[in-house]
């Protein structure tokens, strides 16, 4: 360690030999340069995660377990992001395959890899219509509703304390401008299962953030969005226990982003829940993808409740739309003109940071 980095870092330079005033004053003047340089730069952080940190908030990646053995992915993984979800690992098939009989082992690996760098973890999902195993495809009614419970109130609880924010309930709304509930075999068992899925969640883990995550629900206008909003309304009022909201926000031709998007994020957070993007990507190319991707930064640095941003997946080719190569990172690995737009638009923000989030009270 020479003497500058020994003063920089704190710790007690070795001795120096005498010298002129003049070499003193121009050693002075380098040092402060040097300061000057090193305090610019380290504005500007040079990682998603560490940028988004500084605005207070996470940049996620959805991970699958079994990608963990591939260097270049996990290089990625564990340079960019402070922040991860299970892509499938946390699905009811995969952590319940038989009634009661609860399987871990993928879940952990991501949770253990997570935790142990620091980074937080979202969890995905303890009730949803799809991905569901055999067994509680075919149950109805109260037999149903009862399995549900259990499987939240037992994946809650096996994972309480290391779960930064919990999808409660995935996708229960309906496609359309009905702004009705999804039909499904949970629906059936009475409109309450939302609420009573919620409740099983918080008992199970007190700690954990609860969401309520759809798609297409970016849109202010559509009749989607404003069917959660009122549910989520709804739950506010009669303490019905609720933390966040996440839209997954898949982009592309037919579900494009909306110039709207910010009333979106915005008008959920007035009624007092974080706002969480939770599945991130555009399809397209070049300019038009990074830009996208620029606004929706933006947006969510504008909103201070928009606490966080999770993309699905890592590189194109390990997303489910790969076709689209809807990610930040290309097949190789290489950061693309959107990772740039990203790192950018977060660098630059920063003027409305998420209040400090006090403990879920309800
Ligand atoms: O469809 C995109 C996402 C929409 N929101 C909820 C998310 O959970 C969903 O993620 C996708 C995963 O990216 C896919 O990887 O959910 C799909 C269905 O659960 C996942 O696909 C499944 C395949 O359907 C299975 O055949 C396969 O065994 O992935 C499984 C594991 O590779």
């Amino acid at each position: 360690m020479n003497n500058a980095s020994a003063r920089a870092s704190g710790r007690p330079a070795t001795r120096l030999r005498p010298r002129s005033a003049l070499v003193s004053a121009v050693v002075g003047l380098a040092l402060v340069a040097t300061a000057v340089v090193v305090s610019s730069s380290a504005s500007a952080a040079t990682t998603l995660g560490a940028s988004a940190a500084e605005k207070g908030r996470y940049f996620g990646a959805a991970i699958a377990a079994n990608k963990l053995s591939d260097s270049t992915y996990v290089g990625i993984l564990n340079r960019e992001f402070n922040s991860v979800t299970p892509e499938n690992e946390m699905k009811i098939d995969a952590t319940e395959p038989q009634q009661n009989q609860f399987s871990f082992t993928n879940a952990d690996r991501i949770v253990n890899h997570a935790i142990s760098r620091g980074m937080k973890v979202r969890g995905h999902t303890l009730a949803w219509h799809s991905q569901q195993p055999g067994w509680m495809q075919n149950m109805s009614g109260t037999a149903l509703r009862n399995a549900m419970l259990n499987h939240v109130t037992r994946v809650a609880t096996y994972y309480r304390g290391k779960i930064d924010s919990w999808d409660v309930v995935n996708e229960a709304f309906a496609d359309g401008g009905s702004g009705a509930r999804r039909d499904s075999n949970l629906q059936r068992t009475g409109n309450d299962w939302i609420e009573a899925a919620f409740r099983a969640a918080r008992a199970a883990d007190p700690g954990a953030k609860l969401c309520y995550n759809d798609y297409n629900t970016d849109d202010w206008t559509h009749a989607k969005t404003q069917a959660v909003y009122r549910m989520v309304q709804d739950f506010k009022q009669r303490g019905v226990p609720i933390d966040c909201v996440g839209l997954q926000s898949h982009f592309n031709a037919q579900s494009p982003y909306p110039s709207n998007y910010r009333t979106t994020l915005s008008s959920f957070a007035a009624l007092g829940v974080d706002v969480q993007i939770t599945e991130l990507d555009i399809e397209g190319s070049g300019t038009q993808q990074a830009e996208t991707y620029r606004r929706v930064v933006q947006d969510c640095l504008a909103v201070p409740r928009c606490n966080g941003i999770t993309v699905w997946g890592i590189r194109d080719s390990d997303s489910w739309r790969s076709y689209g190569t809807p990610l930040l990172f290309d097949n190789n690995g290489n950061k693309k003109q959107a990772y740039n737009a990203t790192l950018e638009a977060l660098n630059a923000g920063g003027t409305t940071p998420p209040p400090t989030t006090a403990p879920p009270t309800t």
